[in-house]
């Protein structure tokens, strides 16, 4: 038994009290976000036993068919978080346009960006899939609507960010920044409760000799990412030096899988441009930012093969990037390969 059991509301609680500023509102978001995972969770780890799976037909704004626990996703987390006060708008994957907080609730001074439900076309062959979240303090005055100029800031200005992954247990790891540190609770469905289970995540460096990218993509990627790549594959680096120990591959396809692997046990995720992706795939607002801040805060770092991902401006809702996320030692060596 551990020597105490915390709560992710007590943690919530215990973190504010480090930050005389912040204000209840705050700490009441990141409840709201842990009440929507938990029910998201539910009928995640029931999807094989009722009719969830498939898809809904539809299409969302990027074309893809959207399944429907994305739907579901998306539904809950938007009813849980828009009447309390804390919002005064939200971005969505599966919405081309910005949510609006409805009228007949209170105005707040945060933005939540998320991607409700990533991975989803691993819902049916049982691969952990997760929620990606991202909180901005808004920029246009209070008790007006949001606009996107509250959204499309870089992501060195979120207030907090995380990810819940969905696998063989639902966890929910957060972030405040690097002061705060990186914290991992873990879901006890027989109470209800996230308990903290992984305090102060730090990225491992040395890391574990492990790259994770989508190598059937190789022809069609860039000569210096083919020969980042090779460097992985053999050992050998452009001075001619040799690493015996060489890297493993590891690549899962649901990015939050990919990326809390990377945090956990060190290495690199790569999801480079490529001729029919020229900006990369990955969303900057929900996808790269949050999880390039938690992993800035754990010791680690994120970058677009050239720049912090957290530097990046969108001029978009639904801008893409190359990411190159983990070990601060690899994704150096991403960079210093894709600069040459
Ligand atoms: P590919 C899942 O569809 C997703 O958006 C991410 O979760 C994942 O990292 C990526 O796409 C996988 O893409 O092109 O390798 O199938």
């Amino acid at each position: 038994m551990r020597s105490k059991v915390v709560t992710i509301d007590r943690h919530i609680i215990d973190q504010e009290r480090n930050h005389p500023g912040a204000s209840g509102r705050f700490s009441a978001l990141l409840y709201d976000i842990a009440l929507a995972a938990k029910i998201i969770s539910r009928e995640v780890n029931m999807a094989g036993l009722i009719d969830v799976l498939g898809r809904t037909g539809e299409r969302n704004v990027h074309g893809e068919q959207v399944q429907k626990l994305d739907a579901f996703a998306q539904e809950v987390i938007v009813k849980a978080m828009d009447h309390a006060g804390h919002l005064c708008c939200m971005v969505s994957e599966e919405c081309d346009e910005i949510i609006a907080i409805p009228e007949r609730f209170e105005l707040g001074n945060y933005v939540l960006l998320f991607d409700p439900l990533d991975g989803s076309s691993n819902i049916n062959v049982n691969v952990s899939i997760g929620t990606i979240f991202s909180i901005h303090q808004r920029v246009t005055p209070a008790g007006t609507p949001g606009t996107t100029s509250d959204c499309l800031q870089p992501g060195s200005r979120q207030l907090a960010a995380g990810y819940v992954i969905y696998g063989s247990s639902t966890m929910l790891v957060y972030t405040t920044g690097v002061e705060g540190g990186v914290h991992g609770f873990t879901l006890d469905p027989s109470i209800g409760e996230f308990l903290l289970s992984n305090p102060h995540i730090r990225i491992p460096d040395p890391p574990a000799r492990v790259y994770s990218v989508n190598e059937a993509y190789y022809s069609r990627w860039s000569e210096p990412q083919r020969r980042l790549t090779d460097h992985f594959r053999s050992g050998r680096d452009e001075g001619g030096g040799h690493d015996p120990e060489g890297y493993k591959s590891r690549y899962i396809g649901s990015l939050v899988s990919d990326a809390h692997r990377t945090l956990l046990q060190g290495g690199l995720f790569m999801y480079p441009a490529e001729t029919r992706a020229p900006a990369g795939k990955l969303r900057v607002l929900y996808e790269a930012a949050p999880l390039a801040l938690v992993f800035e805060a754990a010791g680690g770092r994120a970058s677009d093969g050239r720049r912090d991902i957290t530097s990046i401006v969108p001029t978009g809702l639904h801008d893409r990037t190359p990411l190159f996320l983990g070990s601060a030692s690899l994704v150096n060596v991403a960079e210093s390969y894709l600069q040459s």
